[in-house]
């Protein structure tokens, strides 16, 4: 009985050998060539021969967005920007104060939800944060109807950076404070190598605070500085308004207020802040597909490449049972010539 055991044992042994063998990439059988002349232009299919017959090829083409060394990249290097560009539609309504809005951009450490703190980092940034709209870019009298404008960020793409909207207008009691609608509010990086990303409304963490909140309780602010007016209430005036039917359509608003609303309209100082932004965020790059199974055996694929450039072209082999898988990475670089 006792050799029996041992004899099994052995077994067990030699099998898990056999298995941690699979995760050594040298396991797989696998290699990859071009034809020995190994130039193309642009157009010709480019034959990849392959050695092996393992049962998975998963390639990556080496074009832009299918880079295997970007697999994982979420940021681009800033000198690969080419632009950055706010957009948005507006619309100033109702009311006779005008001149009330401004836009900064700056670094901010963002709020904290003390008061007394905020107060403070949001007096420091109106000093230190740079003015965008100090042209007349905002002027009410540009958005009576519903107007396109767009703002150029790219000077300030090489660090994080964020975007506030400060509406700022005092209430004589009689004559009321503009309203203004905002629409399809996008961040738009261009890449130079044609890539773009945009950030839309809901990527940017808005965030409002008020240095003059209405203490009225007739006012559903309520005294409180970070009101945003999320539930949609009609009792209130001179207030970021970012109720979520606006918002997840690229929307808010700033609720102006007038005669109709004398007890509670007060004096405006009201921010409206995006989170910290980075504008060269990207989609990590994607494998170009998986070329083969186990169920086909594959001696070469062809591919058209129909831009010049200088490609890497990456393979992942890989054999995979129920005990484990195992795989190779083999990689073949090329260039792809102008069609003469
Ligand atoms: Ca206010």
């Amino acid at each position: 009985m006792k050799i029996r055991n041992s004899i099994y044992i052995l077994a067990v042994g030699a099998f898990l050998v056999s298995c941690n063998d699979l995760d050594v990439d040298d396991s797989v059988d696998f290699n990859v060539s071009l034809a020995s002349d190994n130039t193309y232009e642009a157009g010709d299919p480019v034959v990849f021969n392959f050695d092996g017959n393992p049962d998975y090829i998963t390639w990556w083409s080496g074009e832009e967005g299918h880079k295997y060394a970007n697999r994982e990249r979420t940021e681009l290097p800033l000198e690969e920007i080419e632009s950055v560009t706010l957009n948005f539609e507006a619309q100033a309504r109702y009311g006779k104060v005008t001149n009330t809005l401004s836009l900064f951009v700056g670094d901010f450490p963002g709020l904290s939800k003390d008061v007394a703190t905020d107060d403070s980092r949001v007096a420091d940034f109106e000093s230190d944060a740079t003015l965008l709209s100090g042209n007349g870019e905002l002027l009410e009298s540009k958005f009576s109807n519903r107007t396109a404008t767009s703002f150029d960020l790219t000077p300030y793409s090489t660090s994080e950076m964020t975007l506030a909207f400060h509406y700022k207008a005092d209430f004589d009691g009689t004559s009321a404070l503009k309203r203004w609608d905002f629409y399809s509010v996008a961040i738009t990086t261009i890449y130079k190598n044609g890539n773009t990303t945009t950030l839309n409304l809901s990527d940017l963490g808005l965030q409002t605070f008020d240095r003059n909140p209405n203490t009225n309780p007739k006012h559903a602010q309520q005294g409180d500085p970070y009101f945003d007016n999320s539930s949609g209430s009609s009792s209130c005036t001179g207030v970021w308004d970012l109720r979520s039917s606006l918002t997840r359509v690229n929307s808010f608003m700033y609720l102006g207020g007038g005669t109709n609303e004398t007890d509670y309209t007060n004096n405006a100082d009201d921010w409206l802040f995006t989170k910290s932004l980075k504008f060269n965020t990207c989609d990590p790059d994607e494998n170009s597909g998986v070329l083969k199974n186990i169920n086909v055996r594959l001696p070469s694929y062809s591919y058209v490449y129909t831009q010049p450039g200088t490609y890497t072209v990456t393979f992942i082999a890989g054999n995979q049972n129920v005990y484990g898988s195992a795989r190779t990475i083999k990689e073949v670089t090329f260039t792809i010539k102008e069609k003469e």
